[in-house]
């Protein structure tokens, strides 16, 4: 077995902000002046379906417009190099791990190019618009397709696994994300139980800075890629 430290890292917003992702927290959390709230609910998603799939269907058009930046790069070379552990999760709904390279992303708030009918749970992959009136290929209901993203209220995806690479992180690190939103803005005190080293990369001070050990300030395309280079090194001693 290798004696490599498990490392675990969490990614919010920020580390997609340098590729013209927009960040929720720095827009004032509004939408076309509607709260995030609004739009990124299930009750939201009753009132107003039409609204709802406006706001995806722009977020997954805008989506071949952006490009992985030097943070995505440098997370999937970790991945690919590092001798031990590296589970990456996202809070994003992008796919710029994926087109970094990352083998493995878990996606903990979902996926924009996927697509879910509320009434067979049915997961397709869904690069197009999304509406109101669309019928399930599966189960033939109508208007029930939804975009595959955890709501708020909503459960989050792969918390099992999460739970098991927290408990056996050897080193947690937050990239670009404001520690606002649960369960993951928990994550890095589950770490820290665990024994972790914890490590956070952002722009500004965040709701939960006070509980890491360790603060690289900056952007993210600057500060992972040297942090990156140095956990690379010290494992290669
Ligand atoms: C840079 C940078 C650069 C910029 N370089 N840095 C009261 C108390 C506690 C909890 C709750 C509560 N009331 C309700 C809750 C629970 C609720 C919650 O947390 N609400 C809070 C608002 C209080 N959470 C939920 O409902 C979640 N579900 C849940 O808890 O289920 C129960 C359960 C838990 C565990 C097990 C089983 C059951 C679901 C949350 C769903 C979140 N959904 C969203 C939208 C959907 C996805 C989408 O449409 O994209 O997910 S909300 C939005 O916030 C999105 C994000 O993933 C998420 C986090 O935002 P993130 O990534 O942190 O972005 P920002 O914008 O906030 O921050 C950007 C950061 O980057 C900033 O710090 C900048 O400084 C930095 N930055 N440029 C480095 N270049």
């Amino acid at each position: 077995m290798s004696s490599a430290p498990s490392i675990v890292i969490l990614t919010g917003a920020g580390i997609s902000a340098e590729s013209g992702v927009p960040t929720f927290r720095d827009a004032n959390g509004l939408w076309e002046n509607h709260r995030i709230e609004e739009v990124a609910s299930p009750n939201g998603f009753s009132r107003n379906p039409a609204l709802v799939h406006r706001f995806y269907n722009m977020r997954r058009a805008a989506l071949s417009t952006v490009h992985p930046n030097p943070a995505h790069q440098a997370i999937a070379r970790l991945q690919r190099e590092h001798p031990g552990w590296v589970t990456l999760i996202t809070q994003n709904v992008d796919d710029l791990h994926e087109r970094a390279g990352s083998p493995e992303v878990i996606h903990m708030h979902g996926e924009l190019l996927k697509a879910r009918c509320a009434q067979c749970d049915e997961v397709r992959t869904w690069r197009k618009d999304l509406d109101a009136l669309m019928r399930c290929d599966y189960c033939r209901s109508v208007g029930k397709m939804r975009p595959h993203i955890v709501w708020f209220g909503e459960t989050p995806f792969y918390m099992e696994d999460i739970a098991t690479a927290l408990n056996r992180a050897e080193i947690f690190i937050a990239i670009g994300t404001s520690g606002h939103v649960y369960p993951a803005a928990g994550f890095v005190e589950v770490a820290r139980q665990a024994g972790a080293r914890t490590i956070e990369v952002n722009m500004d001070v965040t709701a939960m800075s006070d509980v890491f050990q360790e603060h690289r300030v900056g952007k993210a395309g600057e500060k992972v890629p040297a942090l990156v280079e140095e956990l690379l090194g010290s494992t290669r001693g």
